[in-house]
């Protein structure tokens, strides 16, 4: 009986979706990476800042404040700008929300600087629907790759197709 219970834990975790509630890390940084590590809220807090600007569909500006997404790749050891050589940009960025909602990024796309990860919009965390972390593109009017609820940043190497 034990056996089987034991064996039923184990099955449920593995068919289980990134929405273990309370205990998911606050971010995950992992996969095909040198140092993948998870972040605490006050660990993300601590990390330097920055902020965008960005204009919504009535034309009315909004300020976005958090962490670079850049810096939080390179915090955990991806390849980004003149690192990112050869072999290296046969990988991705998969970035997931609690709900299971993703979009990925090829690294090359990290040259630029005002990809965030957002914490706050106009001054105040984000709503809970839409946070409390949220990738912000200023540069994507199209919203369909600012995750929201974002807990999961992802490396994955793309695999190579055998004729
Ligand atoms: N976690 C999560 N983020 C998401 C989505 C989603 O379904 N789940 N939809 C995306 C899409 S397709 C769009 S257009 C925007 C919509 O957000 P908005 O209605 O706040 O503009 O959120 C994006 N981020
Ligand atoms: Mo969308």
């Amino acid at each position: 009986m034990k056996v089987l219970l034991a064996l039923l834990a184990v099955l449920c975790t593995l068919v289980s979706p990134v929405e273990a509630g309370d205990t998911l890390p606050f971010l995950t940084i992992d996969g095909e990476t040198a140092s993948p590590r998870t972040l605490s809220e006050a660990e993300f807090k601590a990390l330097p800042r920055t902020a965008v600007r960005v204009k919504d569909r009535s034309g009315k500006e909004h300020s976005y404040e958090g962490v670079s997404l850049g810096f939080l790749l390179g915090l955990a050891g991806v390849p980004l700008k003149q690192n990112l050589k050869h072999g290296e940009v046969a990988k991705f960025l998969h970035a997931q929300g609690r709900d299971g909602y993703a979009a990925v990024f090829a690294l090359p796309e990290f040259d630029r600087q005002d990809y965030l990860v957002a914490d706050t919009a106009d001054g105040k965390a984000l709503e809970p629907a839409t946070g409390p972390l949220q990738i912000v593109l200023p540069a994507e009017p199209r919203r369909s790759r600012w995750v929201k609820q974002l807990v999961l940043l992802r490396i994955v190497r793309s695999r190579e197709v055998r004729f």
